[in-house]
């Protein structure tokens, strides 16, 4: 490195924050590829996702969590204690609400949260497409009397608007390192787990009420061969009617869902894919800490 060049700034960043509000279409966004699942019910994401975006002169590693939310089943205990965990480690937090939540009371369990952590927390202001200029004034005035936010930035993660000032006000932030990861790996997740991420945002998509929070995906199969993929994948329901309700009339929900789910497959495989899919009933897994723990939580 030469004395004029400017030094590599790197840092872990957790990105918090109620659910449904626009995490993972950030990270997304960011990254400039799909590496986490988004949908338009709340609760979608489950684990923690990193995604890692390199710039000429930075690293950051962005940790796309589970919406913090008051829990009130054991995976959802999971999912809290997933982005809760995700913040002790991190040199920033990005803190996202959107343009919805005009009622700071309702945030009060995550502001008690946040106000336990001492690091620099930038507050994201989402889906800015969907209100006025005018409405946003009022709102971004009432966030600041809540916390004492390093940044507040109006943004919308969807249409990429405002989203390169995140990365602005983060170098000022985060400390000089060197790189943490080589530049070309986008993310800590398997190709696998995207895959069963994918199929379960399908489902997430296509079905509603308790279905898609009964839904989890395993795959049992991944085999590369020259000119395709073979994956065979389960998803697991908790009841028979739920069962029935994924598969549909003469299959076609699970057609619907395995189409949809091997064309984003074929895209971020690069490659042709063989997608066949079962749906198993596990009773109760979502309420059993044993299929919890068999599900990687
Ligand atoms: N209009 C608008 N919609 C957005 C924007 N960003 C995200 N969305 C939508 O908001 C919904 C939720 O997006 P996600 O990225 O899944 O939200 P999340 O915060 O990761 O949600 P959880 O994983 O459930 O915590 C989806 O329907 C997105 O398309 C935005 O900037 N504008
Ligand atoms: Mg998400």
């Amino acid at each position: 490195m030469t004395p004029s060049e400017p030094a590599t700034k790197t840092g872990i960043v957790a990105l918090v924050g109620p659910p449904n509000v626009g995490k993972s279409t950030l990270l997304n966004t960011l990254l400039g590829q799909k590496v986490s699942i988004v949908s338009n019910k709340p609760q979608t994401t489950r684990n923690r996702i990193m995604g890692i975006i390199n710039g000429d002169h930075y690293q950051m590693v962005f940790l796309d969590t589970p919406g913090i939310h008051e829990a009130d089943s054991p995976l959802n205990v999971e999912m809290v204690k997933i982005a809760m965990g995700s913040l002790a480690d991190v040199q920033a937090i990005v803190f996202m609400i959107d343009v919805t939540h005009r009622l700071p009371e309702k945030l009060t369990a995550v502001q008690k949260v946040l106000k336990k952590t001492d690091k620099p927390i930038i507050l994201l202001i989402n889906k800015i497409d969907k209100i006025s200029k005018e409405a946003l004034l009022p709102l971004l005035q009432t966030y600041e009397k809540i916390f004492p936010f390093t940044a507040m930035l109006p943004i919308s993660a969807k249409k990429s608007d405002g989203c390169d000032l995140v990365i602005d006000e983060l170098l000022k932030i985060l400390p000089e390192g060197e790189r943490i990861f080589p530049e070309d790996i986008p993310t800590d997740v398997s190709e696998r787990f995207i895959v069963s991420e994918i199929i379960r945002e399908k489902i997430f998509n296509q079905t509603h009420q308790e279905v898609p929070y009964s839904t989890a995906v395993v795959i049992d199969m991944f085999t590369e061969q020259p000119k395709q993929v073979i994956i065979h994948a389960t998803i697991m329901v908790e009841r028979g009617t739920q069962k029935g309700i994924i598969i549909g009339k003469q299959g076609t929900m699970l057609t619907r869902i395995g189409r949809q789910a091997r064309l984003d497959i074929e895209e971020l495989l690069g490659t042709k894919v063989v997608l066949k899919l079962w749906v198993k009933v596990v009773k109760d897994w979502s309420h059993k800490m044993t299929s919890l723990r068999d599900l990687g939580f």
